[in-house]
Order: C-alpha cells, then structure tokens, then sequence
C-alpha cells in the first residue's frame, strides 16, 4: 500500500518547505516538495532532494553509544538504553548534588526548527527547569539583526516576502536569496515581470548578484553608511514622506541631522563604491514606491551588525513604504506567529545564570560540570574552533550529545544518543521567511534505537523519577498547546492539511495600526536602546574590518554553503563532492600579492589559528574581502579545522552576537606535503 504524508523541511532555512513523503510498505520510498503550498509550489532544494537518502546513509547513529578512547578519539562502544540512562541520570544526580544545577549547560542549536523537538520551543527545556540548569541563550543565529530591527519597529518581523512581487524596487540586502532561501526568488521575478529593478548589495558576487539588475559590492561592515547615504539623497530630492515622518515616526530631527552627515562623497569612501552608484541608488529610492528590502542574517554578523540592521529599518520610516503593499523591510517572519511556547520557566526553583550560546569557549570553564548538545554541532558552528575544543578535552566534564551523525561534537562525548530525523518523528514549525504554520507528521519508524528529543527527555525523566507532570506531556499535547493562541488553527485541520496561513491579510501589510514600539510610532531614536548602552539615534557603526584599515590582512567573510545546511549535509558524499571540498575566494589582486595559485591548497590564518581550504582565484570577491563557505566538518577537511578556528569568539554590538563576517585573516600557501583529510580516518559508529 502507498501512502502519502505531509511533513515539513525541519533545517535552519527561512523556507521550512512544506514536503510530501510517499511510504510503501513501511518505507519512505520518495520525498518531494508539495506543489499545493503558496510558497514551496513543488521545489525543495539541492540539499534536501537529498534527505531521504540522508536518513538511511551508512554513518547514521543508530544506538546508543559510551565512549571508549581519550576525548576527541570518536572511539565508541555500544550500550543499551537502560545503560545509557542509568549513567545519565546517575551522573546528573551527582553533578545536581554537589554543584547545583547550574553546573549543567543545555546546550541547543538550530538543527532542527520544530516547536516541539527543536530550537522553536519545548524540548528538554522544562526537564532542565526542574533541574535547575543554567538557561541556553540560543543567539548564534540572528539576535543582533533582530535587536537592531525592534529597537526600530518594535519587533523583527516585517514584510510577508510573497509580497515582494508587488515591489518596484528591490534591494537585496547581504541576503544571498538564491542560496540560502531560494523560494523567494519567484517573487522577485514575479516583480521584475512587471518591472522591478533588483539590486543586490554584497561583497561577493553571488549567485543571487548574477542574477540582480545591479550589484553594488560594498566593502563588509559598511551597510549603515550607505543606508544613511542613499536617505542623504532621498533628503536631497525632497522626497521624504514628511506625512509619514509627522504622524508615524520618533525622532525625525535628530536622524535627519545623522543622515545629513553622510553626503554620497563620504560613503564612496567609507563603502568603497562609487559615489555616482550611491547618487544614482539614492535616487532610484527617492522616487520608488514601494521599495522592498530584504535584508537577512548576513549583514549582522559583524560589530557594528545590529546597528546596520537598524539603520536599514529606518529607511522604510523616512520613505513611507510601509504604507504599500510590497514596500518595507524584511528580516524575519518568525515573530508574526503567535505560537505559545511555555518552557515553564516557573519550574525554576530559584532564578538561575545563563549561558550564551556564541561564548562556549569562554563560558565552558570550571563551573560546568555537564554539557548537554542537542540539535548542535558546536566544534563545526561556533567561533574560536581550537578554544572550544580545548575546553572539551576537561576529564570531569560530562558530555553528552545526542546526534544523527558521528560529527566532531560527538567525537568528544561521554555518552551518545541516537537521535531521530524529520520523517520519523512529530513536529511544529513556523517559518522565518514566510507566513504559514507547518506540520510534520512522522512517516516511517524511526530506524535502529533512535528516539526523538521529547522522548528522550520523558525516558530520562522517569529514570530520575522525577514527577512534575509536565514532564511527561505527549507531543500531541505540545501541539495543542502552541496551538492555543493560533485562531483558527486547529491541530486537526492542520494534521489533514500539513499547512496553514496564519490569520492576516493577503497580501500583508504591517504596521497599519501602528508599531509596537514604546511610542507606537517607526523609532529613528530609542530610550530602549539607550538604555541598552547603544546610541540613542540609528545610525553608522563600523565592524572591525572596516575600522582597521590593513594593507596586509584581509577581511574573511564564512557565508551559507550551497550545498550544505550549517554543517548538515557535509558528511554526504554526493553534496561534499559537489561543494568542490573546503575553498577560499580570493582576488586576483591579493592572490598575485601573496604569489597564490588557483586550486591550490593554502592556509587561512590569524592569532586564533589556521584552516586548510582550496584557493579559488575570482574577482567576485573585492580586493581585500576572501570568502570560505560555512559548513564543512573540521575532521573531514584538509588539517582537520575549519573556518570557525580564525573566527575571534567577540561579540557584535547587539545581543552578544557572533561576528562570522567580521574576521582579518591573511592567506599563504600550505607547505609542501599537506593533503586532504582522509575519510577513512574518521571514526564511525558501532552498527
Ligand atoms: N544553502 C544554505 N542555505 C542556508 C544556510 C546554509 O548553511 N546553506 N544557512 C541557513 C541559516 S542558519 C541562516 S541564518 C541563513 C543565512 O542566510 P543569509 O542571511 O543569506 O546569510 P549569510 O549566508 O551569512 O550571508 C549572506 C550574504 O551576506 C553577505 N555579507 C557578509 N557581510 C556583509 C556585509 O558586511 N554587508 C553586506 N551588504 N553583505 C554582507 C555575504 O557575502 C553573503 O553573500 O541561511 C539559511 N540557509
Ligand atoms: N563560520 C561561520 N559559522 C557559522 C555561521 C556562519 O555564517 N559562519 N552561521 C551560524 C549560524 S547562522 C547558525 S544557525 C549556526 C548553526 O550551528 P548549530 O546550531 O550548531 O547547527 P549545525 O552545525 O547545523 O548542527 C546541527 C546538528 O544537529 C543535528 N540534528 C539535526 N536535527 C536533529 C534532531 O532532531 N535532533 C538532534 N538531537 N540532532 C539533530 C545535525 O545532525 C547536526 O549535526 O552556525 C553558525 N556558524
Ligand atoms: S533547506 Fe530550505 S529550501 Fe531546502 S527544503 Fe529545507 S526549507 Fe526548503
Ligand atoms: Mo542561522
């Protein structure tokens, strides 16, 4: 018999495709994107054509597993579930005794989206309450852009994308659409049809830039300068919406006077574009409505990221695009969805630390006793690669990491649980980049011992015996449960229909009845942010690389792979060997300066450490910028490292962000006798 069942792409990607899986005697035997969604119309992408086979690879983790060899080795043992447990609970037992229970770090990542088994919501986080373990701030992703957009608008959400067919003008904003949410696109071409003019603003030449009408490539760090300097020329024309600014805006003296210090002459200089393309933009904006800008996770990872964000948020404030359909700023959707997640926070017996996802390196120290990884592949992801494998080296640090995969993470495990995917278990997304609450209905059984992440935790649980009820809630009744605040939205009609767009109009248009702001108003000034310790006005603050005017180094920028999801995927022969292995973009200018090779096998360095990629010789990146896509498994590239051991773990200006975009690294050929990482090295697990 051959069924079919909807189900929801899980991966970190504003897209979170709605997918159909055809089951035939128990087995997933095809996975397509549903054509009957508004926004995925039928295509997944080049990773997740992938997922099924993915599911079913030969080094998928499929029981549980203690560790053998020295941390780091990846030399494994396997062990039942009741083993597992029991040394689980009886560890944590001892750590909770006699440290506390903020000696435990759940460390969270973005591997899966889901509401109930990932970072959306609720997995794990009431167990942790009723232990009393420190808080994760999950902000590796996109808290600077988002604190920087709601200092301005009051939240980060902003335009539905689907109405970018309505734009006239669109600017694509350190976004790379093509790659690293792709179902936009047809949007975009929806409005070039009607004549839109589409401008992409990035330092590499991407794909998405090869296909824009217009690519500005603007020096890293660089963006609130130019926002300011094409509203100089919107001031200049006269075509500020002064009914707008009058009755819909705060602070529009003090930002006019921050703008008028950014004349096109000064931004060609600080940007590094010409000033006639800043002129010719500027007016271009003036005189276009609506103007839509999508502006995505890029731009902010960086020091000054946050405030460009913000400063990008104002411009739809000065020109009134917010009054049309297809005019404003899009960042994120996730904030439109009001989705109730209740981690239970009152669980807590006393208020407890937290720990920030970005400084695992620096808050690793002494005081954690147990690093709990889930959804996380922290020794590929985050920065200073080398600090954070060093610290989990510590002999009385207990980890545990439950995974799909033997990552490099999992190489330093104590304890290892098999982890589900998508099609086998339960879940709820939302999406980042479009309007429409998703359901995952499990299609197969999971494989081997694997248990979801809810699972998991009431499995654990009852093994502590620890009795606050919530603890044991179905997934079915998380569903129910973020779904309370969703009118309309049944969980019944939304398991039948896999989708549903929330309750607001089509086309959306936010901010009609204001802003969610203190003063209701589009905020150029901001006492929260002030009181923040940031400037009170929006405006320009530069990131590193364009405060540190260096002949010698170069900016690294670590951009969305093609052909990976962060570090999903890059285990899968088809999608590395696609990826042409690990790469560095570099100018010919800078490549001839360090006597560089195309193809050749070089080192990427700076204090922090080194990586090993290819040299790929390209003007699409500008003189003084080099580019090496995130995502490859340290142990499967060349030296055993990659582009996160130059990344400095420092904070951008907002949220305490990652700066993955903002790095001065400087580039020499390997030494003689270096090769690739041999895969046959890598250690796999016990089947
Ligand atoms: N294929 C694929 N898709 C993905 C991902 C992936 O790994 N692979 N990752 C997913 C995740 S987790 C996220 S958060 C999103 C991120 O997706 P994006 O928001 O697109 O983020 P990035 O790829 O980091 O950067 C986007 C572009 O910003 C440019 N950029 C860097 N610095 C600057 C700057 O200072 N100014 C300007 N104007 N541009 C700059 C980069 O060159 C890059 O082309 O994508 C998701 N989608
Ligand atoms: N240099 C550089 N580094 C970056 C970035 C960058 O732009 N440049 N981008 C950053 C960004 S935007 C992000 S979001 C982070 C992502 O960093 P992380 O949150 O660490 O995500 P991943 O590296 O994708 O690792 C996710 C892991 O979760 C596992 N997984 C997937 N689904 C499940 C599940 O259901 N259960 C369990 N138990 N495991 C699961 C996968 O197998 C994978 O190994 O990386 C950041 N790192
Ligand atoms: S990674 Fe993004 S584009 Fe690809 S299937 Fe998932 S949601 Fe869709
Ligand atoms: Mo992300």
């Amino acid at each position: 018999m051959e069924l079919r069942v909807l189900g929801a792409c899980p991966l970190d990607c504003p897209d979170t495709c709605s997918w159909e899986v055809t089951v035939r005697d128990g087995q997933a035997v095809g996975l397509r994107g549903n054509r009957d969604h508004p926004f995925t119309r039928g295509a997944l992408c080049v990773k997740v054509n992938r997922y099924l086979e993915h599911t079913r690879a030969a080094d998928r983790i499929l029981h549980p597993m203690k560790r053998v060899g020295p941390k780091g080795s990846g030399r494994f043992e396997r062990i039942s579930w009741d083993e597992a447990l029991r040394t689980i609970a009886d560890r944590l037992t001892g750590i909770v005794a006699e440290h506390g229970g903020e000696a435990i770090w759940p460390y969270q990542g973005t591997g899966t989206l889901g509401f109930i088994q990932g970072e959306g919501g609720l997995a794990g986080r009431r167990f942790w309450n009723v232990l009393g373990a420190s808080q994760h701030d999950l902000n590796i992703c996109s808290r600077a852009g988002n604190l920087g957009v709601t200092y301005v608008n009051g939240t980060p959400g902003g335009m539905d994308p689907e109405t970018f067919a309505l734009s006239k003008l669109i600017l694509l904003w350190g976004t790379n659409t093509l790659t690293s949410g792709h179902h936009m696109w047809k949007f975009v071409q929806d409005a070039k049809a009607n004549g839109a003019h589409v401008v992409a603003i990035d330092p590499i030449r991407t794909r998405t830039a090869d296909q824009a009408d217009e690519h500005l490539p603007i020096r890293p760090g660089t963006d609130g300068a130019l926002a300011l300097g094409l509203l100089n020329v919107v001031l200049e024309e006269g075509a500020e919406d002064r009914e707008y600014l009058e009755n819909h805006t705060l602070g529009w003296d003090e930002f006019k006077a921050e703008i008028q210090k950014y004349p096109p002459s000064r931004v060609a200089e600080i940007t590094g574009l010409p000033e006639a393309d800043i002129r010719a933009l500027g007016v271009r904006l003036a005189h276009t409505r609506p103007t839509g800008i999508r502006a995505t996770m890029g731009i902010q990872r960086h020091e000054g990221g946050g405030a460009a964000m913000r400063a990008i948020a104002c411009i739809p404030g000065v020109t009134g695009d917010w009054r049309h359909p297809g005019g404003g700023v899009s960042y994120s959707t996730s904030a439109h969805f009001p989705l109730r997640v209740d981690p239970r926070d009152d669980l807590l017996e006393k208020p407890v630390r937290t720990l920030t996802m970005t400084r695992l390196a620096d808050g690793l120290d002494e005081s954690v006793k147990c690093l709990w990884v889930y959804a996380a592949n922290p020794l590929g992801s985050t920065s200073d690669q080398n600090r954070v494998r060093e610290a989990m080296l510590r002999e009385d640090l207990f980890t545990v990491v439950m995974e799909q995969f033997p990552t490099d993470t999992v190489d330093y495990a104590d304890i290892v649980l098999p982890a589900t995917m998508q099609t086998e278990h339960m879940d709820l997304h939302a999406g980042y980049g479009h309007m429409y609450v998703m359901w995952n209905e499990p299609a197969v059984e999971a494989p081997g011992e694997c248990v979801s992440t809810t699972e998991t935790f009431r499995r654990l649980a009852r093994h502590m015996g620890l009795t606050e009820p919530s603890l044991y809630d179905s997934d079915l009744e998380l569903a129910e449960q973020l779904l309370s605040g969703t009118p309309g939205i049944t969980l019944e009609r939304l398991r039948k229909e896999g989708w549903a767009r929330l309750a607001v109009d089509d086309p959306f248009v936010p901010f009609t009845d204001g802003f969610p702001t203190p003063s209701g108003r589009l905020e150029f000034v901001s006492e929260r942010a002030e009181a923040d310790g940031l400037p009170r006005v929006a405006g320009y603050v530069p990131s590193l690389s364009a405060r540190t005017a260096s002949a010698t180094k170069l900016t690294l920028i670590t951009p969305a792979s093609h052909t990976f999801l962060n570090t999903i995927f890059s285990n899968n022969p088809e999608l590395l060997r696609r990826s042409k292995g690990p790469r560095v973009m570099i100018n010919p200018a800078d490549a001839e300066a360090r006597g560089l090779t195309d193809g050749q096998l070089v080192r990427v360095f700076n204090d922090n450490g080194e990586f090993s990629a290819y040299a790929e010789i390209s003007d699409r990146v500008k003189p003084g910028v080099a580019a090496a896509p995130k995502g490859h498994w340290p142990k499967l590239s060349p030296g055993g490292s990659n582009p996160n051991s130059v990344v400095d773990e420092r904070d951008a200006d907002m949220g305490r962000g990652a700066v993955y975009h903002d790095n001065l690294v400087d580039i020499a050929p390997a030494p003689k006798g270096s090769r690739p990482g041999d895969p046959s090295q890598r250690p796999v697990s016990e089947r």
